[in-house]
């Protein structure tokens, strides 16, 4: 039987900065669940410095982490989150654990962030991690990737509205039709977070806020502002695809793990009995998940600032690294170097 409250989360872990499991942990911790952690690399910060220095945790001891789970009778976690897995092999074991938890209860609520890359940056994992994702698809109760994931695991370019629609669609069906026999699993729900896709409101079935505050035209032109960042969140029911739009004002800055607390928190308010809402369960989780991220997102802000005032000097940007732009991961072979026994 499985524990309500207990969730299991497979990332990664950095010392220094607050991404995966580091960006997830605690705050799921504040919200009443026990969380346990696997994490899939240690590093020392995250890849996004232009160095980075550590360890990844091998197939051979994820299975092992898992099999002691197992022999102790420690697996009975309602809610699975999984972010940064840099190798396929590594995700390999991670689907087949979470196959056989699904298996064994078909209940669990399973929330799958694709973690590859963005749209500036690229790709930030091994490439053959690709097509295990798409295979890991239909394990999951939803996917919480950003515009460039949703690009990878479809092979749709998103360019347009209907372009957007299309994706959706394709990874709704590429959910639900390889598993029909599963017929207990929960709604095959595909979620669109963080996309930089202004259009004018009308053109969204369902918009929130509603009505639209202000700052969404503050020239009265009736188009959106550039600062406006639009997430999207998809359900599937049988036949029936439905699309809610969340309309945020973008708060200008370097941040690192957004998509990790993000990922967290719709998993944490995703059909959570102690939650009450006139919305559907994903619109529900997705917008208390994007409240809790706005507002992060913005002390994070101040603080930077007061940084600034303080000091002469904010960090916005990792030290040392003279682009954002470029995430780099090291190689195996780096990473065989500093850590012999892998
Ligand atoms: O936020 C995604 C993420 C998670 N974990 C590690 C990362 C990144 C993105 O750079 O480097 C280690």
């Amino acid at each position: 039987t499985l524990e309500p409250g207990r969730v299991l989360s497979i990332q990664s872990h950095v010392v220094s900065g607050y991404v995966g499991n580091r960006a997830a942990t605690f705050p799921l911790q504040t919200l009443g669940y026990d969380v346990d952690v696997v994490n899939t690399v240690q590093f020392s910060n995250h890849t996004g410095y232009g160095h980075t220095n550590g360890h990844k945790t091998t197939p051979e001891q994820l299975s092992a982490i898992f099999d002691g789970l197992i022999t102790n009778g420690l697996v009975a976690h309602s809610r699975i989150l999984t972010g940064y897995v840099p190798g396929a092999e590594a995700l390999q074991v991670v689907a087949e654990q979470i196959k056989i938890m699904k298996e064994a209860d078909p209940e669990i609520i399973y929330v799958l962030d694709p973690v590859m890359g963005d749209m500036g940056t690229g790709l930030y994992v091994s490439e053959d991690v690709v097509p295990v994702y798409r295979e890991m698809l239909h394990l999951a109760t939803i996917i919480t990737p950003n515009q460039f994931e949703v690009e990878l695991l479809s092979g749709i370019n998103i360019t347009s509205l209907d372009t957007l629609h299309t994706a959706l669609q394709q990874l709704h069906t590429v959910n639900s039709l390889p598993h029909v026999a599963f017929s207990s699993i929960p709604l095959p729900i595909a979620l669109v977070s963080s996309m930089n896709l202004p259009c004018p409101p009308s053109s969204y079935t369902n918009l929130l806020p509603n009505p639209i505050p202000p700052w969404y035209d503050a020239v009265g032109d009736g188009e959106p502002e550039d600062e406006v960042l639009v997430c999207f969140a998809s359900s599937q029911e049988e036949e029936h695809m439905e699309t809610w739009a969340f309309a945020l004002p973008t708060i200008r800055g370097y941040f690192s793990g957004v998509g990790d607390l993000f990922s967290a928190m719709v998993l944490a308010h995703f059909e959570n009995p102690d939650s009450h809402s006139d919305l559907p369960p994903l619109a529900h989780a997705v917008s208390k998940a994007l409240l809790t991220v706005q507002q992060i997102l913005l002390r994070t802000h101040l603080y930077s600032l007061a940084q600034t005032t303080t000091s002469g000097t904010a960090t916005p940007r990792p030290l040392h690294h003279p682009s954002n732009d470029q995430h780099v991961i090291p190689s195996d072979a780096e990473l065989d170097a500093i850590n012999p026994s892998n």
